[in-house]
This record gives C-alpha cells, sequence and structure tokens, in this order.
C-alpha cells in the first residue's frame, strides 16, 4: 500500500530516501526568509541521480516540526542520503540514528562540509555508513549503486568545471509545508524562492563560481573546495531566463561566496546580462580591496547589470582585528568603498533609479577585539548611507583556521550538541558577550557617535541585526 505524508512528503516511489537537513519546522512556520532556503547540493546530486535513472524519495527536517512526524516517514528505506553541514550536524546525526533504529538493515551515507571538515567527528557515530569528503558529483551514481565497493571514509571528485554541472531539477527541492498561509506571508511560489527583502519575489538563487582564493582565518572555504572553472557566463543567463519562462523571475541571488573576482568573466556578464536578459535586480558578494582594485568595472556593474544589494564582509573596522583574521582588507579599503557606494547611490537615486544597499557582513566577540575596536566597526557601519546590516557573533567552525585553533585549545563552546547556535548564543569562552549584547542594544552609541562627521543612523542600525552564526 502507498503511504501519504500529510507534512510534506509525499508517496513513496524509492527505496532510497533523501533528507534535506534543518531546523524542525523551518518549512511550515518558519521564523525568517533564510531558513527557506534551498540546498543545492542536494539539489544537483539528486538531479544527477535522476538523470541517471536513480530515484530518490525526499523528506525534509524542515517540513515537519517533530522527530515522531519524521519517524514514519523513514520507515521501509534501504537507503538515506545527507548533505551535513557543520550547523544541520546536530540533526543529521540525529537522523541517522533515528533511521537506523527504524531500519536496521539500511545504510547512511553521508557528504557535505563537513564530513569533509570533521570526519573524526562523524567516524565515531556508528550509524554514519559512508562518509564522502569534498565534491560529490562524480562519485554519488556509484556510490548509490555500490555503496560497499567504498570505505567508510573516502574523497570525493569533483567537476574540474562548473560547465559540466547539469541545471538542477528544482522541482526536486522540498515544498512549504506550512500550507496557503504560509506561502501567502513569504510569498513562496515555489520551486523559486521566497523574497527576503533584497528583491521582489519570486527569486532564483544560482552559483556562478565556488572557489574564493582568499584565506580568511574564520572561514573554511580554502579548506574544502578544490579549484574549479566558473560557470560560463551564457549558462548562467540560459538558465535563469528558463526559469523565468518556467516560473517567472522576481529577482536573482547569486550564491557565490565571491562574486566579485575573475575580470574577463565579469566583464563577458557586464556585456551580455543587460542585453540578454531582463536585468533582474541581484545580490552578489564582493571584498572591499578587489572593488578599490577594480572601480571602473565595479560601479559598471552595478549601474548596468542591476547590482543593487552588494554583501561584503566587512567583519571589522578596525586593521587590528582584521589583521587577526587575516581578511587582507584594511579600514581605509573598507572606507574606499563605502564612500563609492554611497556616491552611486545618490547619483542613481537623483535619476529616480533604485540605489544600491550594502548588505554588511559584521562579527562582534572575536578573540583579540577591545571595545574600542567594537565601537570603530558599529561607527564604520553608520558612515554607510543604505545597508542591511547582518551582524553575527563570531563562530569557530571546524574547517577554518582560527576555528581549529580553539577547538584544540578548548576555548569552543560549540559542540556537536550545539553547532546550530541561536544569534544571541555564546560560542568562545572569555568573551564579554554582555558588554556586545549592551553594544548592539545601543548603550554605548555616544562612543560610536565620537568621531563621527554626520550621524546617520541611531543605533535602531542595528538592534534585532543580529543572525544565527
Ligand atoms: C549559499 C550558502 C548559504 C545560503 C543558503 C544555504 C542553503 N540553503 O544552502 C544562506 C545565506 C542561507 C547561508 C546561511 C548560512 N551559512 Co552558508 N553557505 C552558502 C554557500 C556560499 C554555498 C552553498 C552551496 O550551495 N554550495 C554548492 C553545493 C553544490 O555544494 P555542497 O552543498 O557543499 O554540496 C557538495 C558537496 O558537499 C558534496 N555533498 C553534499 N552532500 C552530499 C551527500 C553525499 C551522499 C555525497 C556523496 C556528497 C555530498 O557534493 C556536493 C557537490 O559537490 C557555502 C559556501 C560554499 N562555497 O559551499 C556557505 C556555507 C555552507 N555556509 C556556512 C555557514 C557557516 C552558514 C551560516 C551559519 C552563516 C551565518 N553566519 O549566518 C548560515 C546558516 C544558515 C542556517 N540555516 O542556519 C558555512 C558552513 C561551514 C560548515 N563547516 O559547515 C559555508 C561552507 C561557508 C563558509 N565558507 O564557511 N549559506
Ligand atoms: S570570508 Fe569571504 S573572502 Fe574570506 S575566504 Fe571566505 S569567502 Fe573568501
Amino acid at each position: 500500500m502507498a503511504t501519504f505524508f500529510p507534512w510534506g512528503k509525499s508517496r513513496k516511489r524509492s527505496n532510497i530516501l533523501w533528507l534535506d537537513l534543518g531546523d524542525l519546522g523551518d518549512l511550515v512556520n518558519p521564523g525568517g526568509p533564510h531558513e527557506q532556503w534551498q540546498d543545492h547540493g542536494l539539489g544537483l546530486l539528486r538531479t544527477i541521480l535522476h538523470q541517471h535513472g536513480i530515484q530518490t524519495d525526499l523528506a525534509s527536517t524542515r517540513a515537519v516540526t517533530s522527530w515522531d512526524q519524521l519517524a514514519p516517514q523513514l520507515r521501509g528505506y534501504d537507503m538515506l542520503l545527507m548533505n551535513v553541514r557543520s550547523y544541520t550536524y546536530p540533526v543529521a546525526r540525529k537522523a541517522a540514528v533515528l533511521f537506523k533504529e527504524i531500519n536496521p538493515n539500511g545504510l547512511v551515507l553521508v557528504g557535505g562540509m563537513h564530513a569533509t571538515v570533521a570526519p573524526d567527528e562523524m567516524l565515531s557515530v556508528q550509524a554514519f555508513d559512508k562518509i564522502c569528503m569534498g565534491a560529490g558529483e562524480k562519485v554519488i551514481v556509484d556510490l548509490v549503486k555500490d555503496p560497499e565497493s567504498f570505505p567508510r571514509v573516502f574523497s570525493g571528485e569533483s567537476a574540474k568545471s562548473m560547465a559540466e554541472w547539469p541545471m538542477i531539477d528544482r522541482e526536486l527541492w522540498p515544498k512549504p509545508a506550512g500550507g496557503w498561509r504560509m506561502r501567502r506571508r513569504w510569498k513562496w511560489r515555489w520551486p523559486l524562492e521566497p523574497e527576503c527583502g533584497w528583491g521582489p519575489g519570486p527569486v532564483a538563487t544560482i552559483l556562478t563560481s565556488r572557489v574564493c582564493p582568499w584565506k580568511c582565518v574564520f572561514c573554511n572555504e580554502s579548506s574544502y573546495i578544490p579549484l574549479m572553472g566558473r560557470r560560463p557566463v551564457d549558462m548562467v543567463i540560459d538558465e535563469l531566463n528558463y526559469l523565468d519562462r518556467k516560473y517567472g523571475v522576481g529577482s536573482v541571488v547569486i550564491h557565490d561566496s565571491m562574486f566579485f573576482q575573475n575580470p574577463s568573466w565579469l566583464e563577458e556578464w557586464l556585456e551580455k546580462y543587460p542585453r540578454k536578459t531582463k536585468r533582474w535586480t541581484y545580490w552578489a558578494a564582493a571584498r572591499a580591496d578587489t572593488v578599490k582594485q577594480w572601480p571602473d568595472l565595479f560601479i559598471a556593474l552595478v549601474k548596468e547589470t542591476n547590482w543593487r544589494t552588494i554583501s561584503i564582509g566587512f567583519e571589522s573596522g578596525s586593521d587590528r582585528v582584521l589583521k587577526i583574521l587575516n581578511k587582507e582588507v584594511t579600514e581605509e579599503e573598507n572606507y574606499f568603498v563605502i564612500d563609492l557606494v554611497n556616491r552611486l547611490g545618490d547619483e542613481l537615486e537623483a535619476k529616480g533609479e533604485q540605489p544600491p544597499v550594502f548588505w554588511s557582513n559584521i562579527m562582534l566577540g572575536i578573540p583579540g577585539e577591545t571595545r574600542e575596536d567594537a565601537f570603530k566597526t558599529m561607527r564604520m557601519l553608520k558612515t554607510m548611507k543604505r545597508v542591511m546590516p547582518s551582524i553575527s557573533f563570531y563562530a569557530p567552525y571546524p574547517g577554518s583556521a582560527l576555528g581549529y585553533q580553539l577547538i584544540a585549545e578548548g576555548k569552543s563552546l560549540m559542540s556537536k550538541d550545539n553547532y546550530h547556535r541561536f544569534p544571541g548564543d555564546e560560542k568562545v569562552k572569555g568573551i564579554d558577550y554582555q558588554f556586545y549584547r549592551d553594544l548592539i542594544a545601543g548603550k554605548y552609541d555616544d562612543e560610536v557617535n565620537k568621531g563621527l562627521d554626520t550621524v546617520m543612523h541611531g543605533a535602531e542600525l542595528y538592534r534585532g541585526s543580529l543572525v544565527k552564526a
């Protein structure tokens, strides 16, 4: 008899189950838009499997509100697949153990960022049968067909270029499970994604590159992703136009860790995107030093390709802290890009056009940071005329140089049970988090405003802008 689950999983068609991971309830009654965003790793690997004739069913921890709701959805499968990131590791571990209890002969195959940067932690959990470190696109089919031919931990193989990746079949992504209320509230037109304040919905998220050549000590990127060619401009444009024809695109989010790199690729994007697409506004990331290096290219992209939400990892307004982070950016470079974007915004606004806005990534609570450093950071934020602050307490993730160091020194407060933290959670021993909470609440605004020629924003700028990290 076919089984039907009212919580977002449809009829059983296969003996292989892919479990989408995230906090329970995120697709039922989400706290915010980012929790609803879809997993490109899951989308890519399921697309490859289906194109090779291997059907998989899908369930999601985000589409249920309790483990009791999930349990019956795991029943009767021979194989469970999961993309595990550090922030989803506790959920993945619990799901794997539950799956084994329900299907003692079933196999649990995992990959993803956490499997790559913390395989020892995963090895200690018997419920994980096969652990793939690194990219999965070249191994997933063989792994699923013949798991026993792989050792318990093995290295995956990456495509040489993103040109080899198929276009993701987005209908293989999980659906919102909260019914019409949720779809109406978030204007979600699945399988495109809901709007989050960066541009009108429906939102098409897309990746054009995967590699970031910098080595900031708080980031995993360089320890994980091998050199890989960027997706050709024509393929990105074809995919966006296809999504628009099929579902109607409102705006685009370019999920690349670092969009503003490879000037030759960007010049081709500048030439083709305005001509061959509807010029949807988009969100994409840059670094202050590269903007200073190629300002003309940056200005042309903002103006001509409608790059209107500019994500910059400013992280800190203090040279001391930027050095601790090995950010390879200076205070002066940060202020250069702020001034440039403020002026660009004024110019476009005067012409009646939408001005660009910063998505400004800031970290507080960095080991070694003084109160004065933190005041400088908030002061820098206040010089941005149009800004959406994204502030987080520094989190020592495994895979990053500083993360490994703090874990080894016993200073990390993140453990296998609580990698995934909530905005106000404390992550490193010895940090005065109360000071930072007070800072964000505006208690030190007099200090922050000292040295500002014009005070454009009050403390409301950062109240409530602490994000999960
Ligand atoms: C887009 C993105 C986001 C988006 C969307 C997330 C989503 N739904 O996917 C948003 C903005 C919401 C986001 C948020 C966060 N993110 Co994020 N994000 C990314 C980013 C830039 C791209 C992810 C992606 O799509 N990659 C491409 C796909 C194809 O790769 P993949 O998923 O890794 O899958 C490949 C392999 O891992 C493997 N694989 C995966 N699964 C499996 C399974 C099997 C069986 C096998 C064999 C192989 C395999 O094969 C796949 C193809 O090669 C990555 C960095 C990166 N370059 O990957 C960070 C990254 C994943 N994020 C990270 C973090 C820390 C966060 C936040 C906590 C940051 C914050 N302060 O807010 C939040 C947490 C969100 C939450 N839910 O709580 C870290 C995770 C670190 C870690 N150790 O796990 C990363 C790696 C960034 C970094 N450099 O540190 N993120
Ligand atoms: S923080 Fe940004 S610039 Fe630094 S290594 Fe990570 S993705 Fe690259």
